[in-house]
């Protein structure tokens, strides 16, 4: 922060701290992208211009008056594609070589021989299109799957997904899918996307994988589809609570993988947020146009 320190008065402030220093401020960095301390915070907000999220998703400050106002909102796009992307490919390859198993019986000294399924040909359903799902969508296509993406509408002939179908036909799309992926922002369309209708859809040897966010998914629909074998399994890096309270069920369920929230936290991230910042900052300064700037409509950066 020095070089921004150099060039303005800056507050560093927690939560608590937020609605005194964000009196007189003109711009908002938020640093944890989970915080909701700008609901607090907002009617001090009496001269802000401009909001920049260290993160991808922005869900939590679009709050309405956040949308409603001149206020710009940026995000740290394209810091974490490629880390998402790989701990997708790798939670998959752990399900179809069985991996947790592996590890379970090694701790218990246990020989037990079993066949492994093949990645090669199967079929994903990256459910967001924007570069997260992109990039998780080249991974998969590089070990064979075959990839479809869900998006808001719907297209053929596009080069990372070839078809993209639109977020109206989920259910139908869902039919196919051995693995579905949930990389899409947290929006009003979004929430409570994968309900038990969703999962009536999918094969029961599917599996999901969510690195989106916890309000994506219902739960505790998500939880009664995995006991009832609806579906074969979930890797999860998000929850509707997080941390995820202890008596969840979906701590001590077989085929279930829970991670806190660390999908896209490679060595270095907190790093590469800050120099994200710093750049947009420069251009700010120079008043230049800012980078990733976020259609507050829509909820994320439009491609
Ligand atoms: C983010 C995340 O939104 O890591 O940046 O979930």
């Amino acid at each position: 922060m020095a070089e921004v320190e150099a060039l303005c008065e800056v507050r560093y402030a927690s939560a608590v701290e937020l609605p005194t220093a964000l009196a007189g401020a003109d711009v908002l960095f938020m640093w944890d992208f989970l915080s909701r301390a700008l609901e607090r915070a907002w009617p001090s907000a009496d001269r802000l211009r401009w909001i920049h999220q260290a993160g991808a998703g922005v869900d939590r400050i679009l709050l309405p008056g956040v949308v409603e106002s001149d206020v710009v909102v940026t995000n740290s796009r394209n810091v974490f594609d490629r880390s998402i992307a790989e701990y997708v490919l790798g939670l998959v390859l752990a399900f179809a070589k069985d991996t947790a198993r592996t590890l379970d019986l090694q701790r218990r000294h246990t020989w037990r021989h079993r066949d492994t399924e093949m990645v090669d040909g199967r079929n994903a359903v990256v459910v967001g299109v924007g570069p997260i799902g992109r990039e998780t969508a080249r991974l998969l296509r590089g070990v064979g799957m075959s990839v479809r993406g869900v998006g808001r509408t719907a297209r053929a002939g596009d080069g990372d997904f070839g078809e993209i179908v639109a977020s109206a036909d989920l259910h139908v799309t869902l039919r196919d899918a051995d693995y579905v992926v949930i990389a899409a922002p947290l929006t009003e369309s979004t929430t409570g996307m994968f309900d038990a209708a969703a999962f009536e859809a999918m094969r029961p040897t599917a599996r999901l994988v969510n690195i989106g966010r916890g309000e994506i998914v219902v739960e505790r629909e998500l939880v009664d589809a995995l006991a009832s074998g609806r579906i074969a399994g979930a890797a999860l890096d998000v929850f509707e609570t997080e941390p995820l309270p202890d008596d969840s069920p979906l701590w001590d369920m077989p085929n279930v993988v829970v991670s806190p929230h660390m999908s896209a936290d490679f060595v270095g991230w907190l790093d590469a947020l800050a120099e994200v910042f710093v750049d947009n900052f420069r251009r700010w300064h120079a008043g230049e146009p800012l980078r990733n700037v976020v259609d507050k409509e829509l909820g994320y950066v439009a491609s």
